[in-house]
């Protein structure tokens, strides 16, 4: 169970934040906060008792803030992001998480690392290395998660920007799995519940003490996913889809 997330809100800097998705236009900053707002809000209503950090301009991607620290029962793990545009942010969050968390440690260079790439199954941690995650990166973050008492493999990802694009755990062996997760071998020994391509946004959706939330506007996803018995939540986040953020994305969750 989840007790607390972590947020921040948008900045106005948000509309340069860094996309592959240029086609789908530029984010508008008024309905960001609006959604950003009914985020914390959905997650309020999961039981979570949330922080919502103040916008940080200098950082037009902090709102992300999953990809910047991982936090495990056992110690919190400070990355370095792939994007050198984002580097800056793991300094502000450290700030934020010194003073509540013990067990800080660090990635270090040349490793990099985003916690979108990493998803937590239990005390098993999969680690994508993609272009933003490299192996020093992974092979840094795994040896941590060992000394801990915890563990971790990589998978190597083809086309999606993060692990957690792709893949959502909603735990009690059920998975999300979408494009080039389907039938990977890594992953059958799941439940799986499997994605349509013309909906692949939403694979990227977030299980909290028995709700998932999942992105508005995905009805084939939301059948499938309520269909785990789970109760689910729609939010709408399509000023983040604009920037290739996601429901993850927006929260550290412990
Ligand atoms: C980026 O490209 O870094 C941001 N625009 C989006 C980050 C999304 N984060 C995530 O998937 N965990």
């Amino acid at each position: 169970m989840f007790t607390k997330a972590i947020v921040r809100t948008p900045g106005k800097s948000l509309v340069n934040g860094l996309s592959d998705s240029k086609h789908l236009g530029t984010p508008d900053y008024s309905k960001a906060i609006i959604q950003h707002q009914q985020y914390i809000e959905a997650l309020k209503s999961c039981g979570l008792k949330i922080t919502v950090l103040d916008p940080c301009e200098e950082y037009p991607d902090s709102t992300f803030v999953e990809d910047v620290a991982l936090i495990t029962p056992k110690c919190t793990i400070m990355t370095r992001p792939g994007a050198e545009s984002r580097r800056g942010e793991v300094t502000k969050m450290t700030k934020t998480l010194e003073s509540q968390f013990k067990n800080l440690e660090y990635i270090e260079s040349p490793g990099t690392i985003e916690a979108g790439d990493v998803m937590m199954v239990g005390d098993h941690y999969y680690v994508g290395l993609s272009e933003r995650t490299n192996l020093q990166g992974a092979e840094q973050l795994i040896a941590i998660l060992v000394r801990y008492g915890l563990k971790g493999s990589t998978v190597r990802l083809k086309e999606v920007l993060h692990l957690k694009t792709g893949l959502s755990y909603l735990e009690n062996n059920k998975l999300v799995v979408c494009g080039e997760f389907k039938n990977d071998p890594v992953f059958s020994g799941f439940e799986q519940i499997e994605i349509p391509e013309s909906e692949s946004y939403a694979a990227n959706c977030i299980w909290v003490n028995d709700n998932v939330i999942i992105p508005s506007g995905y009805p084939m996803t939301k059948q499938k996913v309520s269909a785990t018995g789970y109760n689910v939540l729609e939010v709408d986040v399509s000023e983040f889809k604009k920037l290739d953020g996601g429901l993850s994305c927006l929260s550290l969750r412990y």
